[in-house]
């Protein structure tokens, strides 16, 4: 496939609820949509970054700074065989995975959509549902979060993630427990938390939960593993990798236990399936992170965690969890069990709506080979 043409929009959408992390409270999303064309086929990608570097160094405006001045460029005209290719092209473009992997989307929504196949398909991926948790932002009573649990327990969700900090952890997950007893829980820090904290982190212990997310600094590997050979709560890391390597450093170290893959944090698909591989063959569990996308994004999500080493529900819930109309057909639904079926039609499987998309565009460029 030739690469003719490359679209990248710039959305703003508003959502239906804030959600507030450790690091900041986000009630509106501004992400980059982009559409690949070669001859008549065109596949779609969607950026994760956040409008501030809160979460990771990139933002909404880094990634179409790299798109528009060396991503693009670099794949413009290229006749490439497959999106693994793609990214040889862009290998002299140190880090800024957020943006590589807008591109990455969607050529392999575009090489699926050529080979008639679903994108799980085309992937490797194996199941035909796959299961789903829900993340819950800090509120400002804990009787709010109880309520939100109840709501979303009752919808079949398979595991709650709460996000914590210090001051909104101990207390939490006690009144969690007394309520709603032994579901399936677990607490995500987005990096709230140092080893000076050790004591409050080793008092989660008695909560059983699935397991602690990115408790420690979000470049950290060695003080997660230090972490780990204290805790008897499984780690799981976030922030911290961004690579295949990454993830064999922090399974040699023993810096966590599981791993959150967000496609957009390793750099695309091509990458998150080294990861995955690697995670295989060291016998550590992955599931699907969620970086509050839109459809195109979460369509994305759903492909990738079809794949064999994908064992725990991921953060992939429902469209109409985060948006009042989302930006494909059909939205992304979770039945009463908790699962989403995967689509089976070409690429995706979700059709991107124009004049959707054409509402909340705020900026739009075109680059042609
Ligand atoms: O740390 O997993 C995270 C949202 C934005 C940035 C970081 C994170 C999250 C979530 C929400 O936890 C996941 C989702 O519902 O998309
Ligand atoms: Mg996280």
């Amino acid at each position: 496939m030739r690469i003719d043409r490359v679209e990248v929009r710039r959305l703003d959408m508003e959502m239906k609820e804030p959600f507030e992390t450790s690091f900041g409270v986000e009630q509106r999303k501004s992400f980059l949509l982009v559409r690949v064309a070669s001859g008549s086929s065109e596949g779609w990608g969607e950026s994760v970054a956040g409008d501030a570097p809160l979460y990771s160094e990139e933002t909404t405006e880094t990634c179409a700074h790299m798109l528009r001045d060396f991503l693009i460029p670099a794949l413009l005209g290229q006749e490439i065989a497959h999106p693994d290719e793609a990214h040889r092209l862009w290998a002299f473009v140190r880090g800024n995975n957020m943006a590589k992997a807008v591109l990455d989307g969607a050529l392999w929504d575009l090489y699926a959509r050529q080979e008639g196949r679903s994108l799980a398909r085309v992937l490797g991926g194996v199941k035909k549902k796959v299961p789903v948790g829900i993340s819950l932002g800090i509120e400002a009573r804990i009787e709010d979060l109880l309520e939100k649990i109840a709501l979303r327990l009752e919808q079949g969700y398979r595991r709650i993630k709460v996000k914590i900090k210090p001051g909104w952890d101990l207390q939490v997950m006690e009144a969690i427990r007394k309520r709603f007893g032994e579901i399936a829980l677990m607490a995500d820090a987005n990096s709230a938390y140092s080893l000076s904290d050790l004591d409050r982190l080793k008092a989660l212990d008695d909560f059983g939960l699935t397991m602690i997310e990115q408790p420690l600094a979000y470049h950290d590997i060695s003080e997660h593993a230090k972490l780990q050979r204290e805790l008897r709560t499984p780690i799981c890391l976030d922030e911290s990798i961004h690579s295949a390597a990454d993830a064999q450093t922090a399974i040699e170290l023993g810096g966590c236990r599981i791993i959150n893959l967000k496609i957009g944090r390793v750099g695309g698909l091509t990458p998150s399936r080294q990861l995955h591989d690697l995670c295989i063959r060291h016998g550590v569990p992955l599931w699907c992170g969620g970086m509050l996308e839109a459809g195109v994004g979460r369509a994305h999500n759903v492909a990738v965690a079809t794949l064999a080493g994908f064992a725990l529900p991921g953060d992939t819930a429902a469209s109409s969890r985060y948006w009042y109309e989302d930006i494909i057909e059909p939205e992304v639904t979770v039945g009463p069990d908790g699962y989403i079926t995967v689509p089976t039609g070409p690429g995706l499987g979700y059709t991107p709506i124009l004049h959707r998309i054409e509402r909340h565009t705020v900026a739009r460029e075109v680059f042609k080979a």
